[in-house]
């Protein structure tokens, strides 16, 4: 399977983030992509390819363009203030403040295009996020050009970024974009099935009321676990999109023998869809011992996933998403594609 790569991610780095009442580094670091990469390498998974550089016109067709406008004027807007650090709002419209009107200055920007303070702006980000995006689209055109398979090996990830809002360490969603891209080139119908711990919010907001695009989530139940306000099984869809997305919340603790039950259920559903693409949102932090979630898969348990996924036989991109036990990142996400390789 080939890989697309850009060292243009280490370019967003050092950013913070706040947990627990505290401004501290951000668990979403560049070391991640660069031990995926190192061991895409070690196992000889197949070349690793730069990407192509695209119109960032392909994310307007899932994002609104205010927003998509607004993610390269933020670290100018910022300095120009005055700040330096980590952009990051600290306000946010919910219930009761006005969500329609754009304010004017950077911080009030930043509440307004944001669900939380999750998606710090350094720098080099906006150059990363772009980067990002032309990882997951060249590699989408990989296999609208006939591979089987391919790995976007995105940094930041995205499927937390909304049509118009990031956060969750997620500014444009990739997945997303790829999902659209795979229709705007043919497929009839695509399959997005997120297996981050975290569910995937912002993918279920863009494509709720559409029929065209089928939205699985398997993922930590959201009663207790971020981003707390979506991912309940309830979510089915509304209008033209009822019945076309599919929310597997499920409890902390939960191993491989009932996570794979969900997996089983999501991929006849995929099955029954008969979608031309599919789109795997992979985050690897359902890891035992992944430091900020709460499942207990295994390290083996990484190639049956890819291996249940291939079954389907239809064409795939993987698009990185999350995990943070960084000293066995590498061996879980490549567990994924090794194991569809080798089915
Ligand atoms: C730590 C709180 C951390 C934010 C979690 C964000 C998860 C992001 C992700 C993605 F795939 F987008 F990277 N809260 N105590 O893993 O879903
Ligand atoms: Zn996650």
């Amino acid at each position: 399977m080939k890989t697309v790569f850009s060292p243009l991610h280490l370019g967003h780095v050092d950013q913070t983030e706040l947990v627990a009442g505290a401004i501290v580094p951000g668990f979403e670091k560049t070391s991640r992509a660069e031990i995926i990469r190192a061991r895409v390498e070690a196992v000889g998974l197949g070349p690793i390819l730069p990407p192509q550089v695209h119109d960032i016109a392909a994310a307007k067709r899932v994002h609104r363009a205010d927003y998509i406008d607004f993610l390269p004027r933020v670290w100018p807007m910022w300095q120009a203030a005055g700040h330096s650090g980590t952009a990051l709002p600290f306000t946010w419209p919910v219930r009761g403040l006005r969500a329609d009107v754009p304010p004017l200055g950077i911080e009030a920007l930043l509440g307004y295009y944001s669900f939380d303070a999750g998606a710090g702006f350094v720098a080099g980000t906006f150059d990363a996020i772009k980067s990002s995006l032309d990882v997951a689209l060249t590699a989408a055109a990989l296999v609208g050009d006939g591979e089987r398979a391919a790995f976007a090996l995105c940094r930041p990830p995205g499927h937390h970024a909304g049509s118009a809002f990031m956060g969750g360490y997620c500014y444009i969603n990739n997945a997303a974009t790829a999902a659209q891209w795979f229709r705007d080139h043919g497929a009839a119908r695509v399959s997005i099935l997120d297996v981050d711990y975290h569910h995937g919010n912002g993918t279920q907001e863009i494509f709720y009321d559409r029929a065209d695009v089928q939205v699985l989530n398997l993922h930590g139940d959201p009663l207790t676990e971020y981003p707390f306000f979506l991912g309940h099984a309830d979510e089915t869809g509304i209008g033209a999109g009822a019945g076309f997305n599919i929310n597997y919340p499920m409890p902390s603790g939960t191993a491989f023998d009932r996570w794979s039950l969900a997996l089983d259920d999501a991929c006849a559903r995929i099955d029954a869809y008969s979608p031309g693409a599919i789109v795997v949102s992979l985050g690897v932090d359902t890891f035992e011992h992944d430091p900020i979630s709460h499942f207990k898969l295994t390290s083996a348990d990484y190639p049956r996933i890819g291996a249940r996924i291939a079954r389907l036989g239809r064409p795939t991109l993987f698009v990185m998403e999350g995990g943070y036990a960084v000293d066995e990142i590498g061996i879980n996400a490549v567990g994924v594609l090794t194991g569809f390789d080798d089915a």
